[in-house]
């Protein structure tokens, strides 16, 4: 049988909006009939989404990024241990401070994440959320990730539940989707060894759901998984959300080799993810999580040209301004640091779609009927952008250790 012919009773299944089965995940991940699984998702996509394609105007912030799992999360860049050249520790003024770029910005949305510091407490993040929220009363803070969560909940010896509620006390209104990594016990043993487990991620966000914190979900894609284990992964996500409805967006995250000790090992360093098996995975995303309401595209990861692409193969969320991108662009991410609004409406217009600028919530803030290119409101970022730097790892564990620490505010008055 060939490609087109395999994908047959997919594509009747699609048409009469009936559910796809393991077997049929697996057979869109093994097809190399791109183009079919593309006009399939954004068939799904059209029917729920219409033309319109979503974007948030984020920025996101890196608190810290020491943590205890550096030299076992293998496909990471961005950690360092506490002591390691590059790590820092922002004070919350410091946070403040990054996050004051908002002002003059259209920002409707703080993404917060970090590593698992062994010393930063519960207080910490709870005084950095009313803090933001006092000073930038309309913008929607969406923080931390079950993995972050499952570690203060174990540090403060506090039940995840208990954790999620101080939270939203202090103002978080979602949960970013990080973390999930992808869930087969194989694979999160050699790329993630010592972090939560799949089924504790998955219990981190429907605790979240429970207390009405909605989430997005993930899955890091093109490292050692096998497409079972892609397969299996999202029928867990969309087992969940058949339980408790509260994911609003997957986003596939395309693993990115530079700067890790799995990129090394692989020999795959400078060669990420291929545009084809970004395309796919968007686009079987779409597919088979039939009960999650929008799926998203994660520029900075796989370049707004194919994040461009994506909006006609199954996607209707794009990825914000971000204003200063850290995790990828630590693991080689060529990518630009951040959007102007008018790039990111640009963008979607050029490809035929309507831009709806939303919350965290996916509430409609602004349509764009009117939009005149440059006019509309100021970029994201001055016209040379953010000035902060990215310092990457030397060669993770061989060469990471140094004997003179970066002592940020808070390690130093540790
Ligand atoms: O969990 C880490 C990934 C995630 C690498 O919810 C890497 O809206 C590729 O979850 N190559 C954190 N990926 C970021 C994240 C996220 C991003 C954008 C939007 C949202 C959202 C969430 O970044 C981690 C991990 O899967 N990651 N290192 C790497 N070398």
């Amino acid at each position: 049988m060939d490609g087109r012919s395999a994908l047959a009773p997919i594509a009747d299944k699609v048409e009469r909006g009936e559910r796809l089965t393991r077997d049929d995940a697996l057979a869109l991940f093994h097809s190399t009939d791109l183009l079919t699984i593309g006009r399939l998702a954004d068939q799904a996509n059209r029917r729920r989404n219409g033309d319109r394609v979503c974007f948030a105007a984020n920025q996101h912030l890196n608190p810290t990024n020491v943590c205890v799992l550096r030299n076992t999360c293998v496909f990471c860049s961005f950690a360092r241990m506490p002591q390691e050249e590059g790590a820092y520790t922002r004070s919350l003024d410091e946070v403040f401070a990054e996050a004051d770029a908002a002002r003059d910005n259209p920002t409707r949305e703080f993404h917060i994440v970090g590593g698992l510091h062994p010393k930063l407490r519960l207080a910490y993040y709870v005084d950095m959320f009313r803090g933001l929220k006092a000073r930038h009363p309309d913008v929607h803070i969406k923080a931390l990730t079950a993995v972050e969560i499952a570690h203060l909940a174990r540090i403060e010896k506090l039940s995840v539940t208990e954790v999620l509620l101080a939270l939203k006390q202090a103002g978080v209104t979602s949960l970013p989707g990080g973390g999930a990594e992808v869930f087969s016990p194989a694979a999160r043993a050699t790329i993630a060894d010592k972090k939560l487990s799949g089924d504790e991620w998955l219990a981190v966000h429907r605790a979240a759901h429970r207390v009405g914190l909605p989430s997005n979900c993930t899955m890091l894609y093109g490292h050692v998984e096998t497409m079972a284990d892609r397969v299996d992964h999202l029928l867990a996500l969309r087992a969940l959300q058949d339980e408790t409805g509260g994911f609003l967006t997957y986003i596939p995250l395309a693993y990115h080799p530079d700067h890790n000790e799995l990129g090394e090992a692989l020999g795959r360093t400078g060669t990420a993810t291929s545009g084809f098996d970004d395309l796919k995975n968007i686009a079987v995303g779409r597919l088979v999580l039939d009960n999650i309401p929008h799926v998203k595209t994660h520029w900075p990861m796989v370049t707004p040209f194919i994040s461009q692409v994506a909006l006609t193969f199954g996607c209707d969320d794009l990825e914000g301004t971000v204003v200063f991108e850290r995790v990828y662009h630590e693991a080689g991410a060529g990518t630009p640091m951040w959007l102007s609004y008018d790039q990111i409406v640009g963008l979607i217009r050029g490809a035929g779609k309507e831009p709806v600028e939303r919350d965290s919530l996916y509430r409609t803030v602004r349509t764009f009927e009117d939009w005149v290119p440059g006019q509309s409101v100021a970029p994201a970022a001055g016209p040379d952008g953010p000035t902060f730097q990215i310092s990457h790892r030397p060669r993770a564990r061989a060469t990471g250790r140094r004997a003179l620490p970066v002592l940020s505010a808070v390690d130093a008055a540790e």
